[in-house]
């Protein structure tokens, strides 16, 4: 198994608190596989030691320094700056295959059996199952690999503006060609699973092994009531679909990465996001996981075909903002 990796990514110093609570939950969850996290440039050296004490390696990659290809795509394509970065983990050659996941996720029990599948597998994303959501997947570091997608990124662009968009144009495939490559979805939660919304939590949440946060808010954006173990903002509001998940991120952090990284930061100030009994403004919490399939009224069956065709509209009708939006209307 030394020649697999779980694969994080993180961009700053945020990012990388998410990494480590990530590293640490497949940590606890005894995972036979290596552990590795790709970190960007900016990311501060405290903060760095700490993720050489969670994770196996800790490589940076730095688009600007690194290959030809890699900077000449990225001139081309200024606006895609992140992407290129999460596209170096096929060049993690030292590895034959991988899991990539994103930092905003955390890991509920052991799922080292992913390995099992082929590049490139992954769920469903919840705005549009045919397409994939780029948050977990299964992947084969190739240098050819690497160089397509750079060239295919470079060519074509991302419809979306970030990875999810360019690894679903070029896995194109995915929707139609072999449904091994399709993480379980609601169909069968066994492998990692997903909630969304309330009726569908309690149908299938304790089937779920992998919490995506996504949207903008993430849990490091709140604050956690280290006296009464509480993620502040969540018990005034309503709509708070699950904060169970948002709570076993910060016990985590608390107990077992802020320690590591008081160690590490001494006296140099960071911001923890711990505070004993503090009124402070907080976000709403949002903690959605990977949901189950769009309603009809998203996919109906000639936009279906003709995304399967490949004639998605992909800047009008089919965007992403526009599916978010029926499904945000839907859920009310
Ligand atoms: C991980 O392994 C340790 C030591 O073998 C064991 O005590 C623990 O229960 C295991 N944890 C899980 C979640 O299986
Ligand atoms: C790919 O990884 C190798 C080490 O295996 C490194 O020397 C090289 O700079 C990396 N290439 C890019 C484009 O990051
Ligand atoms: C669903 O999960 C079970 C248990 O892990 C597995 O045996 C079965 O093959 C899976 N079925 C499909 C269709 O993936
Ligand atoms: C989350 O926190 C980071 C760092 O404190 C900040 O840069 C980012 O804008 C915050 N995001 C939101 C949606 O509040
Ligand atoms: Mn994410």
């Amino acid at each position: 198994m030394a020649d697999q990796a779980f694969v994080t990514l993180a961009t700053n110093d945020n990012y990388a608190k998410g990494a480590m609570v990530l590293g640490k939950s497949l940590r606890n969850h005894n995972t036979s596989r290596k552990l590795v996290v790709l970190i960007g440039p900016h990311v501060a050296e405290p903060t760095r030691d700490v993720l050489h004490k969670l994770f196996d390696e800790v490589v940076q990659v730095d688009v600007l320094d690194s290959g030809d290809m890699a900077h000449l795509s990225l001139m081309k394509r200024p606006d895609l700056g992140i992407t290129f970065t999460k596209l170096h983990c096929w060049n993690l050659t030292q590895y034959s295959k991988c899991v990539f996941m994103d930092a905003d996720t955390l890991v509920l029990a052991n799922i080292d059996e992913l390995f099992e599948r082929e590049e490139l597998s992954a769920a469903p994303d919840p705005g549009w199952p045919d397409c994939f959501n780029s948050g977990v997947f299964v992947f084969r570091p190739s240098k050819d690999t690497y160089g397509k997608l750079l060239t295919h990124c470079e060519e074509k662009g991302s419809f979306d503006g970030g990875d999810q968009g360019v690894l679903n144009s070029y896995y194109s495939d995915w929707a139609t060609a072999d449904i091994s490559k399709h993480l379980p979805f609601i169909y069968n939660l066994s492998s990692i699973a997903i909630y969304s919304y309330l009726p569908a939590f309690k149908q299938y949440g304790h089937e779920a092994k992998v919490v995506h946060f996504l949207g903008k808010v993430k849990p490091w954006n709140h604050t956690f009531d280290t006296k009464s173990k509480s993620v502040k903002g969540h018990s005034q509001d309503p709509s708070t679909l699950h904060p169970d998940y948002l709570l076993q991120w910060w016990e985590l952090f608390s107990t077992s990465v802020l320690p590591l990284m008081k160690e590490e930061y001494g006296d140099k100030p960071f911001h923890s996001g711990c505070e004993a009994g503090e009124d402070v403004h907080d976000v709403t919490p949002k903690v959605h996981v990977f949901q189950p399939p769009a309603p009809p009224q998203i996919s109906s069956q000639q936009r279906k075909q003709q995304w399967e065709q490949g004639q998605a509209d992909y800047m009008g009708m089919d965007s992403f903002d526009n599916i978010q939006r029926k499904l945000d209307s839907f859920l009310k």
